[in-house]
């Protein structure tokens, strides 16, 4: 894609986490704006435990910690393949049997691993005989790549049982990500794997110990738990895994990480939850937080650290204490963060070693205390600064009142089921619930030239809830005012948000000087806090239809999603073929499942579409 592709060097690079991964052989710059001038030189790799900093040199300009990852990345010419296998297998996590559904038979699923700039084939293939499945990269902008977004119902039509889909698309930003099912609760039941994408960091360390993913557990089938809380309060999480492990009473076991006195280590965590948020701290030692979800951030230390769901952050660890065992903590905040049986106990838990201390006794259990109890807190970590400090034009910002364009409330109501007695959930977006068809996705109506058959519908309790931006390259900004008292983690695809504020009230003019469009955090996900409002911006650089809801599956499965259009005129007409040839294979198993016959009214197949979209990063 892109303006100006030059050819710089060939060079073959090592990182120091080594073997893991391939060589590059070709180094392109690659831009979207502004085609560069370019010089030759030798492209080096300049990533080492003393200048984390540097990624290459040589190239014009350098790629570091403070290149701008949403208009410039390196081009590798290294394009990765994986395959994940998605099926049904009984796996014990938490040290109880449970039918999953896995990737590769395993969980969490494959690590897939590139380097800034390569490319990533992944077929999926759906091996399962019941259930669709769409496949969704998490904070992966697609720039110009909609299509291989994976969320059924907007970007593509749900892979049928017994079909593949190659997902193709360029890793343009770093860091640390993973990757889920967007169809149903399947997430929730395991089909969740991690990513990284190596790149430069903003503080040194010795070795990067890899993703550490921390989630709920439900004993009970997450899709039949989200019907179970159409009309009530979110189920209580019977457990967490932390990396994919847990210690549950006598059964399980806890994960566990080994480190050498001396030496400082990236940790990667990832919280891939369906409902709780957690604060997470190692005994003994602070994080050094040196990136939030796909953007580098100023270091800072920190005891405890807020995860909200989809949220990732990467952490350098110290390990300069004495060598014992230290536990590693993972806290549901208690009330409005979610429920979780095993945090009212304390337990969700893992173990970090020193090495030292492996060899004397490796069946003792670390008796460490928290330095600090855990913050009872529900709400964003604060503070945080991007390395690279990017400005939004803050004279473009125009206070709405009531029916401004830019003002998006958000409302817990409810309706008739439809398809049983009595009314469920039903969480809205300025008047209307998130639906979407799995056998004609957005994408298809931008294909067949129908975007005005999405045209907004405020006040329709059901609809597609698309927010048209139209065809120009311009800020856009958005009041998301809630008017419940629970906080929910806003997600957006397609871009990384600028957070212009975060407040506990309701927004207001005369709290515009408040905002802060000098240097705002982006990142993908962000607390829309409890009864309070949260201020985003972006620009629309990135042609596609990119999906906005909230993380907590069980509240985008009620509807807490819009849909944004972006300039349909520049998404690739071959890319939006493909998914109507997709399509029509999705339709024809469709058409023939056992299944269709429960779906006979149409609020039933309303809700199974929304069920659809529960699993969403
Ligand atoms: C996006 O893709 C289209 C079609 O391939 C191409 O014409 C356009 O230049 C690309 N735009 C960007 C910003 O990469
Ligand atoms: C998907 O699988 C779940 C769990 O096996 C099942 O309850 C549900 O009916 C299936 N739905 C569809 C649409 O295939
Ligand atoms: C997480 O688990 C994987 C798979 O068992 C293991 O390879 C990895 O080292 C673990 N990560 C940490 C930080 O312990
Ligand atoms: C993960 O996110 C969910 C939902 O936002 C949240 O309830 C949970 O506490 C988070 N977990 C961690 C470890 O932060
Ligand atoms: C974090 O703490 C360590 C150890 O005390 C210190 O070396 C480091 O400079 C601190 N980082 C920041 C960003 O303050
Ligand atoms: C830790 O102890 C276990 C059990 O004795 C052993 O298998 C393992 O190799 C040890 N690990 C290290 C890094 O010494
Ligand atoms: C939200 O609803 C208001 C009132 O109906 C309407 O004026 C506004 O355009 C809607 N906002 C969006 C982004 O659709
Ligand atoms: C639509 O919603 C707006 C904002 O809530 C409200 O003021 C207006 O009366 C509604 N219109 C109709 C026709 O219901
Ligand atoms: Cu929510």
């Amino acid at each position: 894609m892109l303006g100006s592709r030059i050819l710089l060097a060939s060079l073959a690079f090592v990182l120091a986490r080594g073997s893991a991964i391939p060589e590059a052989k070709l180094l392109q710059v690659d831009r979207r704006q502004d085609p560069p001038t370019v010089g030759r030189g030798v492209v080096q790799n300049c990533n080492t435990a003393t200048n984390r900093q540097c990624w290459m040199n040589g190239a014009l300009p350098p790629f570091n910690a403070n290149t701008d990852s949403e208009t410039q990345w390196p081009v590798t010419g290294v394009e990765k393949f994986y395959d994940l296998h998605i099926s049904k297998k009984t796996l014990s996590p938490d040290g109880n049997a449970k039918e999953m559904l896995v990737i590769n038979g395993q969980y969490p699923g494959t690590l897939i691993q590139a380097q800034w700039g390569d490319r990533l084939t992944i077929t999926v293939y759906n091996d399962m005989t019941d259930n669709g499945t769409s496949m969704h990269w998490h904070g992966i902008i697609q720039a110009n790549s909609t299509t291989q977004d994976g969320v059924n119902g907007i970007t593509e039509c749900p892979i049928a049982p017994g079909k593949s889909r190659r997902y193709s698309f360029i890793a343009t930003q770093h860091g640390t990500t993973w990757y889920h099912s967007h169809y149903s609760g399947q997430y929730g039941d395991g089909i969740v794997g991690t990513m990284i994408i190596y790149g430069p960091a903003t503080a040194n360390y010795d070795e990067d110990l890899g993703t550490f993913p921390i989630t709920d557990w439900y004993k009970r089938n997450v899709y039949q738990l989200g019907i179970a809380s159409e009309a009530g309060a979110p189920p209580t999480a019977d457990t967490s895994l932390i990396n994919g492990t847990m210690k549950v009473g006598t059964v399980g076991s806890y994960s566990k990480t080994n480190m050498v006195k001396g030496k400082k280590y990236r940790l990667r965590l990832i919280n891939t939850s369906v409902d709780n948020m957690y604060q997470v701290s190692l005994d003994g030692h602070d994080f050094e937080v040196v990136a939030a979800d796909f953007v580098p951030i100023k270091p800072y230390n920190t005891t405890w650290l807020f995860i909200g769901i989809g949220q990732r952050y990467d952490v350098i660890i110290r390990a300069n204490q004495p060598t014992t065992k230290y536990w590693f903590r993972a806290q549901v905040p208690s009330g409005l963060c979610g429920s979780n049986t095993l945090s009212a106990a304390g337990n969700i838990k893992a173990i970090f070693s020193y090495i030292a201390n492996n060899n004397t006794n490796p069946a003792t259990e670390p008796t460490t205390l928290p330095r600090v109890a855990a913050p009872t807190t529900c709400a964003d970590e604060t503070g945080l600064v991007p390395q690279l400090s990017k400005p939004v034009p803050g004279n473009q910002f125009v206070f709405h009142n009531n029916n401004g364009e830019n003002k998006l409330t958000l409302a817990l109501s409810s309706r008739p089921s439809g398809n049983r007695p009595g009314t469920v959930n039903s969480w809205r977006i300025n008047g209307s619930e998130l639906d979407v068809e799995w056998s004609h996705p957005t994408v298809k109506y931008v294909f067949d030239n129908q975007i005005s058959l999405l045209a907004a519908t405020p006040n329709n309790t059901i609809g597609k809830n698309v927010i048209n931006l139209g065809e120009g390259n311009k800020w856009h900004f958005f009041a998301i005012q809630n008017l419940f008292g629970l906080p929910h983690p806003i997600h957006l695809h397609g871009h990384d948000f600028y957070i212009l504020g975060q407040f506990g009230s309701q927004f207001t003019e005369a709290m515009v000087p408040q905002l802060n469009f000098v240097n705002p955090m982006r990142r993908d996900v962000a607390m829309l806090p409890a009864s309070g409002s949260l201020i985003l911006a972006f620009d629309s650089n990135n042609p596609g239809v990119w999906l906005m809801h909230c993380h907590i599956a069980w509240h985008v499965a009620q509807g807490l999603g819009l849909q944004f259009i972006e300039r349909p005129s520049l998404i690739s007409r071959p890319a939006l073929q493909a998914v109507d040839n997709e399509c029509k294979v999705w339709d024809a198993w469709y058409n023939t499942t056992p299944f269709k016959k429960f779906d006979s009214g149409l609020r039933k197949e309303k809700r199974d579409a929304l069920m659809g979209m529960v699993l969403e990063g």
